[in-house]
């Protein structure tokens, strides 16, 4: 990294006036255990905190623009394939693209706005490797609320010095290349763009995105909506796919095992599962139970593992 340029005129009288406060709080600075009433922090300038947050997102988009592998949206599928992959294998570098500001998806409530959140076994040994607590209730079980689930395997996946999670993006194309194997196209990674920037495309002109090159992208993008489903769709506009199927209607006896069993490599380069690849396959969705989304999740991340072991 280039060193730090010298402080411009504003920052220099900015930094003698700063050191002035210092020098008058350091007195009344006490022991966060004394604290009564008189908390006093530490000093700072305008200028560290933009630059501790700009130098690292600088430094990160610089990283990231190749990655080992791109996942698609953090719901608690997208999530769990991060946790999973980032787990078995450290080195990889993994880039999750989230279109919201709040990353988590669906998963930060049970069903109809309730809590709790219902998991089928077997795939209540995700949670246990998570480390997330649960009730057993015989063939399920039931996290007290889903956000406890969303927010464990969120601080473990943030945790990963190999993952970077940019959130309020959103991933407005993929880049596709010759496939050199099959002779058709491959997915060699995503075109991102601020989530405010790609909402805004109609209301200005010539916002165009950025890339991050990738050999393998994992796209859990989640049932249609007016993000959902997204890299399954793209796939269809370029030909890749003849056409989606569409997601059928609830039959929680066979969804789950449908979406565990079926998340694969979909076209070389992409691997589709969670909601997104009830889409493509024209599978039943299942409603309140997440069991299917965690497996999926796993299931991803071991074919991910494959493909970049091959
Ligand atoms: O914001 C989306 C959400 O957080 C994000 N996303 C979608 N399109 C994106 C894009 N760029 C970046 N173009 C994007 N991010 O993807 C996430 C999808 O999370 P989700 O919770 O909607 O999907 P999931 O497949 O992880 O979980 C589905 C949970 C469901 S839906 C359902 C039913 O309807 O029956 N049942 C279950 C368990």
């Amino acid at each position: 990294r280039p060193p730090s340029p010298p402080l411009s005129k504003a920052e220099t009288a900015s930094e003698a006036s700063n050191d002035l406060l210092d020098a008058k709080t350091a007195a009344t600075r006490v022991p966060h255990e004394d604290w009564e009433g008189k908390y006093t922090f530490a000093p700072i300038k305008e200028w560290q905190v933009s630059r501790a947050m700009t130098r690292r997102y600088g430094d990160d988009l610089y990283r990231t623009a190749v990655s080992d592998v791109v996942i698609v949206g953090a719901g608690s599928a997208g999530l769990t394939c991060a946790w999973a992959l980032a787990t078995a294998r450290p080195e990889l570098a993994i880039t999750i693209i989230e279109a919201g500001v709040a990353p988590g998806g669906g998963a930060w409530l049970g069903g109809q706005l309730m809590s709790a959140m219902v998991v089928r076994k077997p795939a209540h040994q995700i949670l246990e490797d998570v480390g997330v607590p649960f009730e057993d209730e015989g063939d399920f079980v039931v996290v007290k609320h889903a956000a406890l689930f969303t927010s464990t395997v969120l601080s473990k996946v943030l945790a990963f010095p190999n993952v970077k999670l940019y959130n309020a993006t959103a991933v407005e194309d993929l880049i596709t290349r010759p496939d050199p194997l099959g002779g058709g196209l491959r997915v060699a990674g995503v075109v991102s763009n601020w989530t405010l920037v790609t909402l805004a495309h109609g209301l200005q002109s010539c916002m165009d995105p950025q890339t991050i090159t990738a050999p393998l992208v994992c796209s859990f993008a989640g049932h249609d909506g007016p993000f959902g489903a997204f890299s399954v769709k793209r796939l269809v506009a370029t030909g890749m796919v003849e056409q989606l199927k569409n997601m059928r209607a609830l039959n929680m006896t066979s969804a789950e095992d449908y979406i565990v069993n079926n998340t694969r490599e979909v076209v070389p380069g992409l691997i589709t599962g969670g909601m997104e690849l009830s889409e493509l396959d024209g599978a039943n969705r299942m409603g309140a139970t997440f069991g299917g989304m965690l497996a999926s999740g796993v299931k991803a991340a071991k074919e991910a593992i494959k493909i970049l072991d091959a």
